[in-house]
């Protein structure tokens, strides 16, 4: 999973990304901040603690730091965003869009920040669409074979979205429509929506803060937080950042509260693979079926693919082996159009 810091200059995207991956946790690569996140998951520390594996391997959540000189640059409206952070964005699975509502350079205005932004991408959206469909006019009155008629239909009703300067998202057809997969659309993509807060506004009731800053954010995924009182305690020895959270009034770091927000809104779920050798975490689509499943362990398994053996956390928490929930029959042998869940313990049997 990847996910995009993105924001207005002096926004607080750098220390954000600190606070999620530790000020030591960035590479810089061509002058990108980019760095791999473990998945906080108290159900891998407890397998670990029961299998006592060589290995654990939680699931990760690469970020990156995106900047875009473009965004809201006023004199290069209309230009679009540069094809720099156009690339850099191009496999991202979702956007934190980091919004200043502390006292910095400029005015303190969140709310428009946060729509120069969306503005931005989904003006980048719309000339990728109108480009296309005026290819594609071209392309009938040359003569050439016609694009399919459902990716024009798709792209026109995009065109409509983002003209009224919504989102792509917005429409969840539109989001997955297998003919819009190759534009892989910004807008396309969940966008959350983080209102960086001063250190004074911690512990300030959430939904009260957010109304307050009145953020043109229509069913976006929100919270707020202090990315830079994060940060700190990313910094501090892992034993004593409970009690300095505790002081500041923060009932739970960020960087949970990313993950929650970035696994709701992609809808994605993790399923266990234990033994002596690794505990790990895996990250999948919700709907996943266990062929697919077991391809994310290894291709092999998806090919040669028998039987999921299924037992869920809980069940193997509660009753403190597999050796019991297999005699409590409470351990499922599944086969290809089992649907994974989140907290399934999988086991997969396959042949090459
Ligand atoms: N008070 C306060 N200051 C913050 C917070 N987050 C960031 N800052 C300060 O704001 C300034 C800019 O923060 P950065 O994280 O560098 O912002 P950025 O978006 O990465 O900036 P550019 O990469 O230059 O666009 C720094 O001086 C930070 O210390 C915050 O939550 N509260
Ligand atoms: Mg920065």
């Amino acid at each position: 999973m990847k996910a995009a810091i993105i924001g207005l200059p002096q926004s607080g995207k750098t220390t954000l990304f600190q606070a999620l991956a530790g000020s030591a946790g960035g590479k810089d690569k061509g002058g990108l901040t980019m760095g791999s996140v473990p998945v906080p998951d108290v159900r891998v520390d407890r397998l670990t603690d029961m299998y006592r594996p060589k290995k654990t391997v939680p699931a990760v959540l690469e970020i990156v730091e995106a900047q875009a000189p473009s965004i809201g640059n006023l004199e290069k409206r209309g230009q679009g965003l540069d094809s720099a952070f156009l690339n850099m964005v191009k496999p991202m699975d979702a956007f934190l869009l980091v919004a200043r509502a502390f006292d910095g350079e400029g005015l303190c205005e969140p709310a428009r920040d946060v729509s120069t932004v969306i503005d931005d991408l989904v003006l980048a959206d719309l000339m990728v669409v109108e480009n296309r469909l005026e290819r594609m006019d071209l392309d009938v009155r040359k003569g050439k074979t016609p694009a399919p008629p459902e990716e024009r239909k798709a792209l026109e009703r995009a065109k409509e979205l983002l003209s009224e300067g919504r989102l792509v998202h917005d429409d969840p057809e539109l989001a997955v429509h297998p003919d819009l997969k190759g534009y892989a659309f910004l807008t396309g993509r969940p966008i959350i929506v983080v209102l960086n807060v001063a250190d004074d506004q911690i512990g300030l009731d959430r939904d009260a803060l957010l109304a307050g800053a009145n953020l043109p954010v229509h069913g976006l995924p929100t919270f707020p937080c202090c990315a830079k009182v994060e940060q700190e305690i990313q910094d501090l020895p892992a034993e004593d950042r409970g009690e300095f959270m505790e002081a500041m009034g923060i009932t739970e770091p960020v960087l949970d509260v990313v993950i929650r927000e970035t696994y709701a809104s992609l809808g994605l779920v993790s399923f266990l693979t234990v033994g002596e050798d690794e505990v790990r975490a895996w990250t999948i689509r919700q709907g996943t079926p266990a062929p697919r499943a077991a391809g994310t362990v290894h291709s092999d398994m998806e090919r040669g693919f028998i039987r999921a053996e299924v037992m869920t956390y809980d069940d193997l928490m509660n009753l403190g082996s597999e050796a019991a929930v297999k005699k409590a029959g409470k351990a499922r042998l599944e086969g290809r159009d089992y649907v994974v869940l989140d907290g399934d313990v999988i086991h997969f049997r396959f042949n090459v």
